[in-house]
């Protein structure tokens, strides 16, 4: 399976995802064809939207202590609901699908999930530090949600100022 990166303001990513109810063989090529896409390009969370499936399937690897990020750490994640959250943080995101973007975001700073993985297995999860941050950063995307839409106005519109400029010297180079 060939994939890339959808990348805004490509319409796409603003789509809702849809519900896994076959935990086929074809779920399981995008899932693997999507950690590969995820590593090379320098990401520790994906959702399938970003690579132009819009089902609600996300993956995510989390750097350890050393920032190595080896694949047993791995998180496949599908058809995920969040159960509690709690408590407030700011980090600075990014995206793969907004290059070269980052600002402070808030977010709850725990957060449980139920899920089901690869085999349609139910799971849950208790999420604090950077992966609660990375799951609800992904769970966003399934409802067609990206972190620049949280900024304030005024930080928005410098955004897309920044951002418009950067493609233009993309096209150009
Ligand atoms: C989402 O983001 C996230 O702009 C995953 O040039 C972000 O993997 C979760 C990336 C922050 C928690 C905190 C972004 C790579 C990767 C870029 C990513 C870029 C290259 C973003
Ligand atoms: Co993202």
């Amino acid at each position: 399976m060939n994939l890339s990166i959808v990348e805004y303001p490509d319409k796409s990513l603003r789509k809702i995802s849809q519900e896994v109810k076959e935990f086929s063989s074809e779920l399981h090529i995008l899932l693997d064809a999507m950690y590969p896409i995820m590593m090379n390009t320098n990401g520790i969370g994906l959702a399938a939207i970003q690579v132009a499936h819009a089902l609600r399937v996300l993956i995510l690897n989390i750097p350890n202590e050393d920032g190595e990020q080896p694949k047993e750490n791995l998180l496949e994640i599908i058809n995920p609901h969040i159960t509690a959250k709690s408590g407030e943080a700011l980090y600075q995101e990014g995206c793969l699908s907004v290059p070269q973007f980052y600002e402070d975001i808030k977010r709850f700073e725990t957060v449980s999930i139920s899920y089901q993985d690869r085999d349609g297995n139910t799971k849950v999860l208790e999420a604090d530090g950077l992966l609660s941050i990375a799951i609800q950063h992904e769970i966003d995307h399934l409802e067609g949600v990206l972190f620049i839409d949280k900024l304030s106005y005024s930080r928005r519109k410098k955004f897309e100022k920044e951002y418009k400029r950067m493609k233009k010297e993309q096209k150009e180079s």
